[in-house]
């Protein structure tokens, strides 16, 4: 298992959070999503076999999102 932190711009309230959560949850390979509004990250727990740090920039930013 492997864990990353993004920088997401953009996220304001609980709906960005449940947004971004999941768009990522749908990710196979994401075990967990966890958002932190207050520093505008979030952070993933995932497979590295299964799914890439590139395809969850691409689920961020197909959600509305920019991701730093
Ligand atoms: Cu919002």
């Amino acid at each position: 298992m492997a864990t990353v932190t993004l920088n997401v711009k953009g996220m304001s309230c609980g709906h960005c959070v449940k947004a971004i959560e999941g768009a990522l949850g749908e990710l196979n390979g994401v075990e967990r999503a966890l958002v932190d509004l207050q520093g505008g990250t979030v952070t993933v727990e995932y497979r590295e076999e299964s799914v890439s740090v590139d395809q969850m920039k691409e689920a961020i930013e197909d959600a509305g999102y920019d991701v730093a």
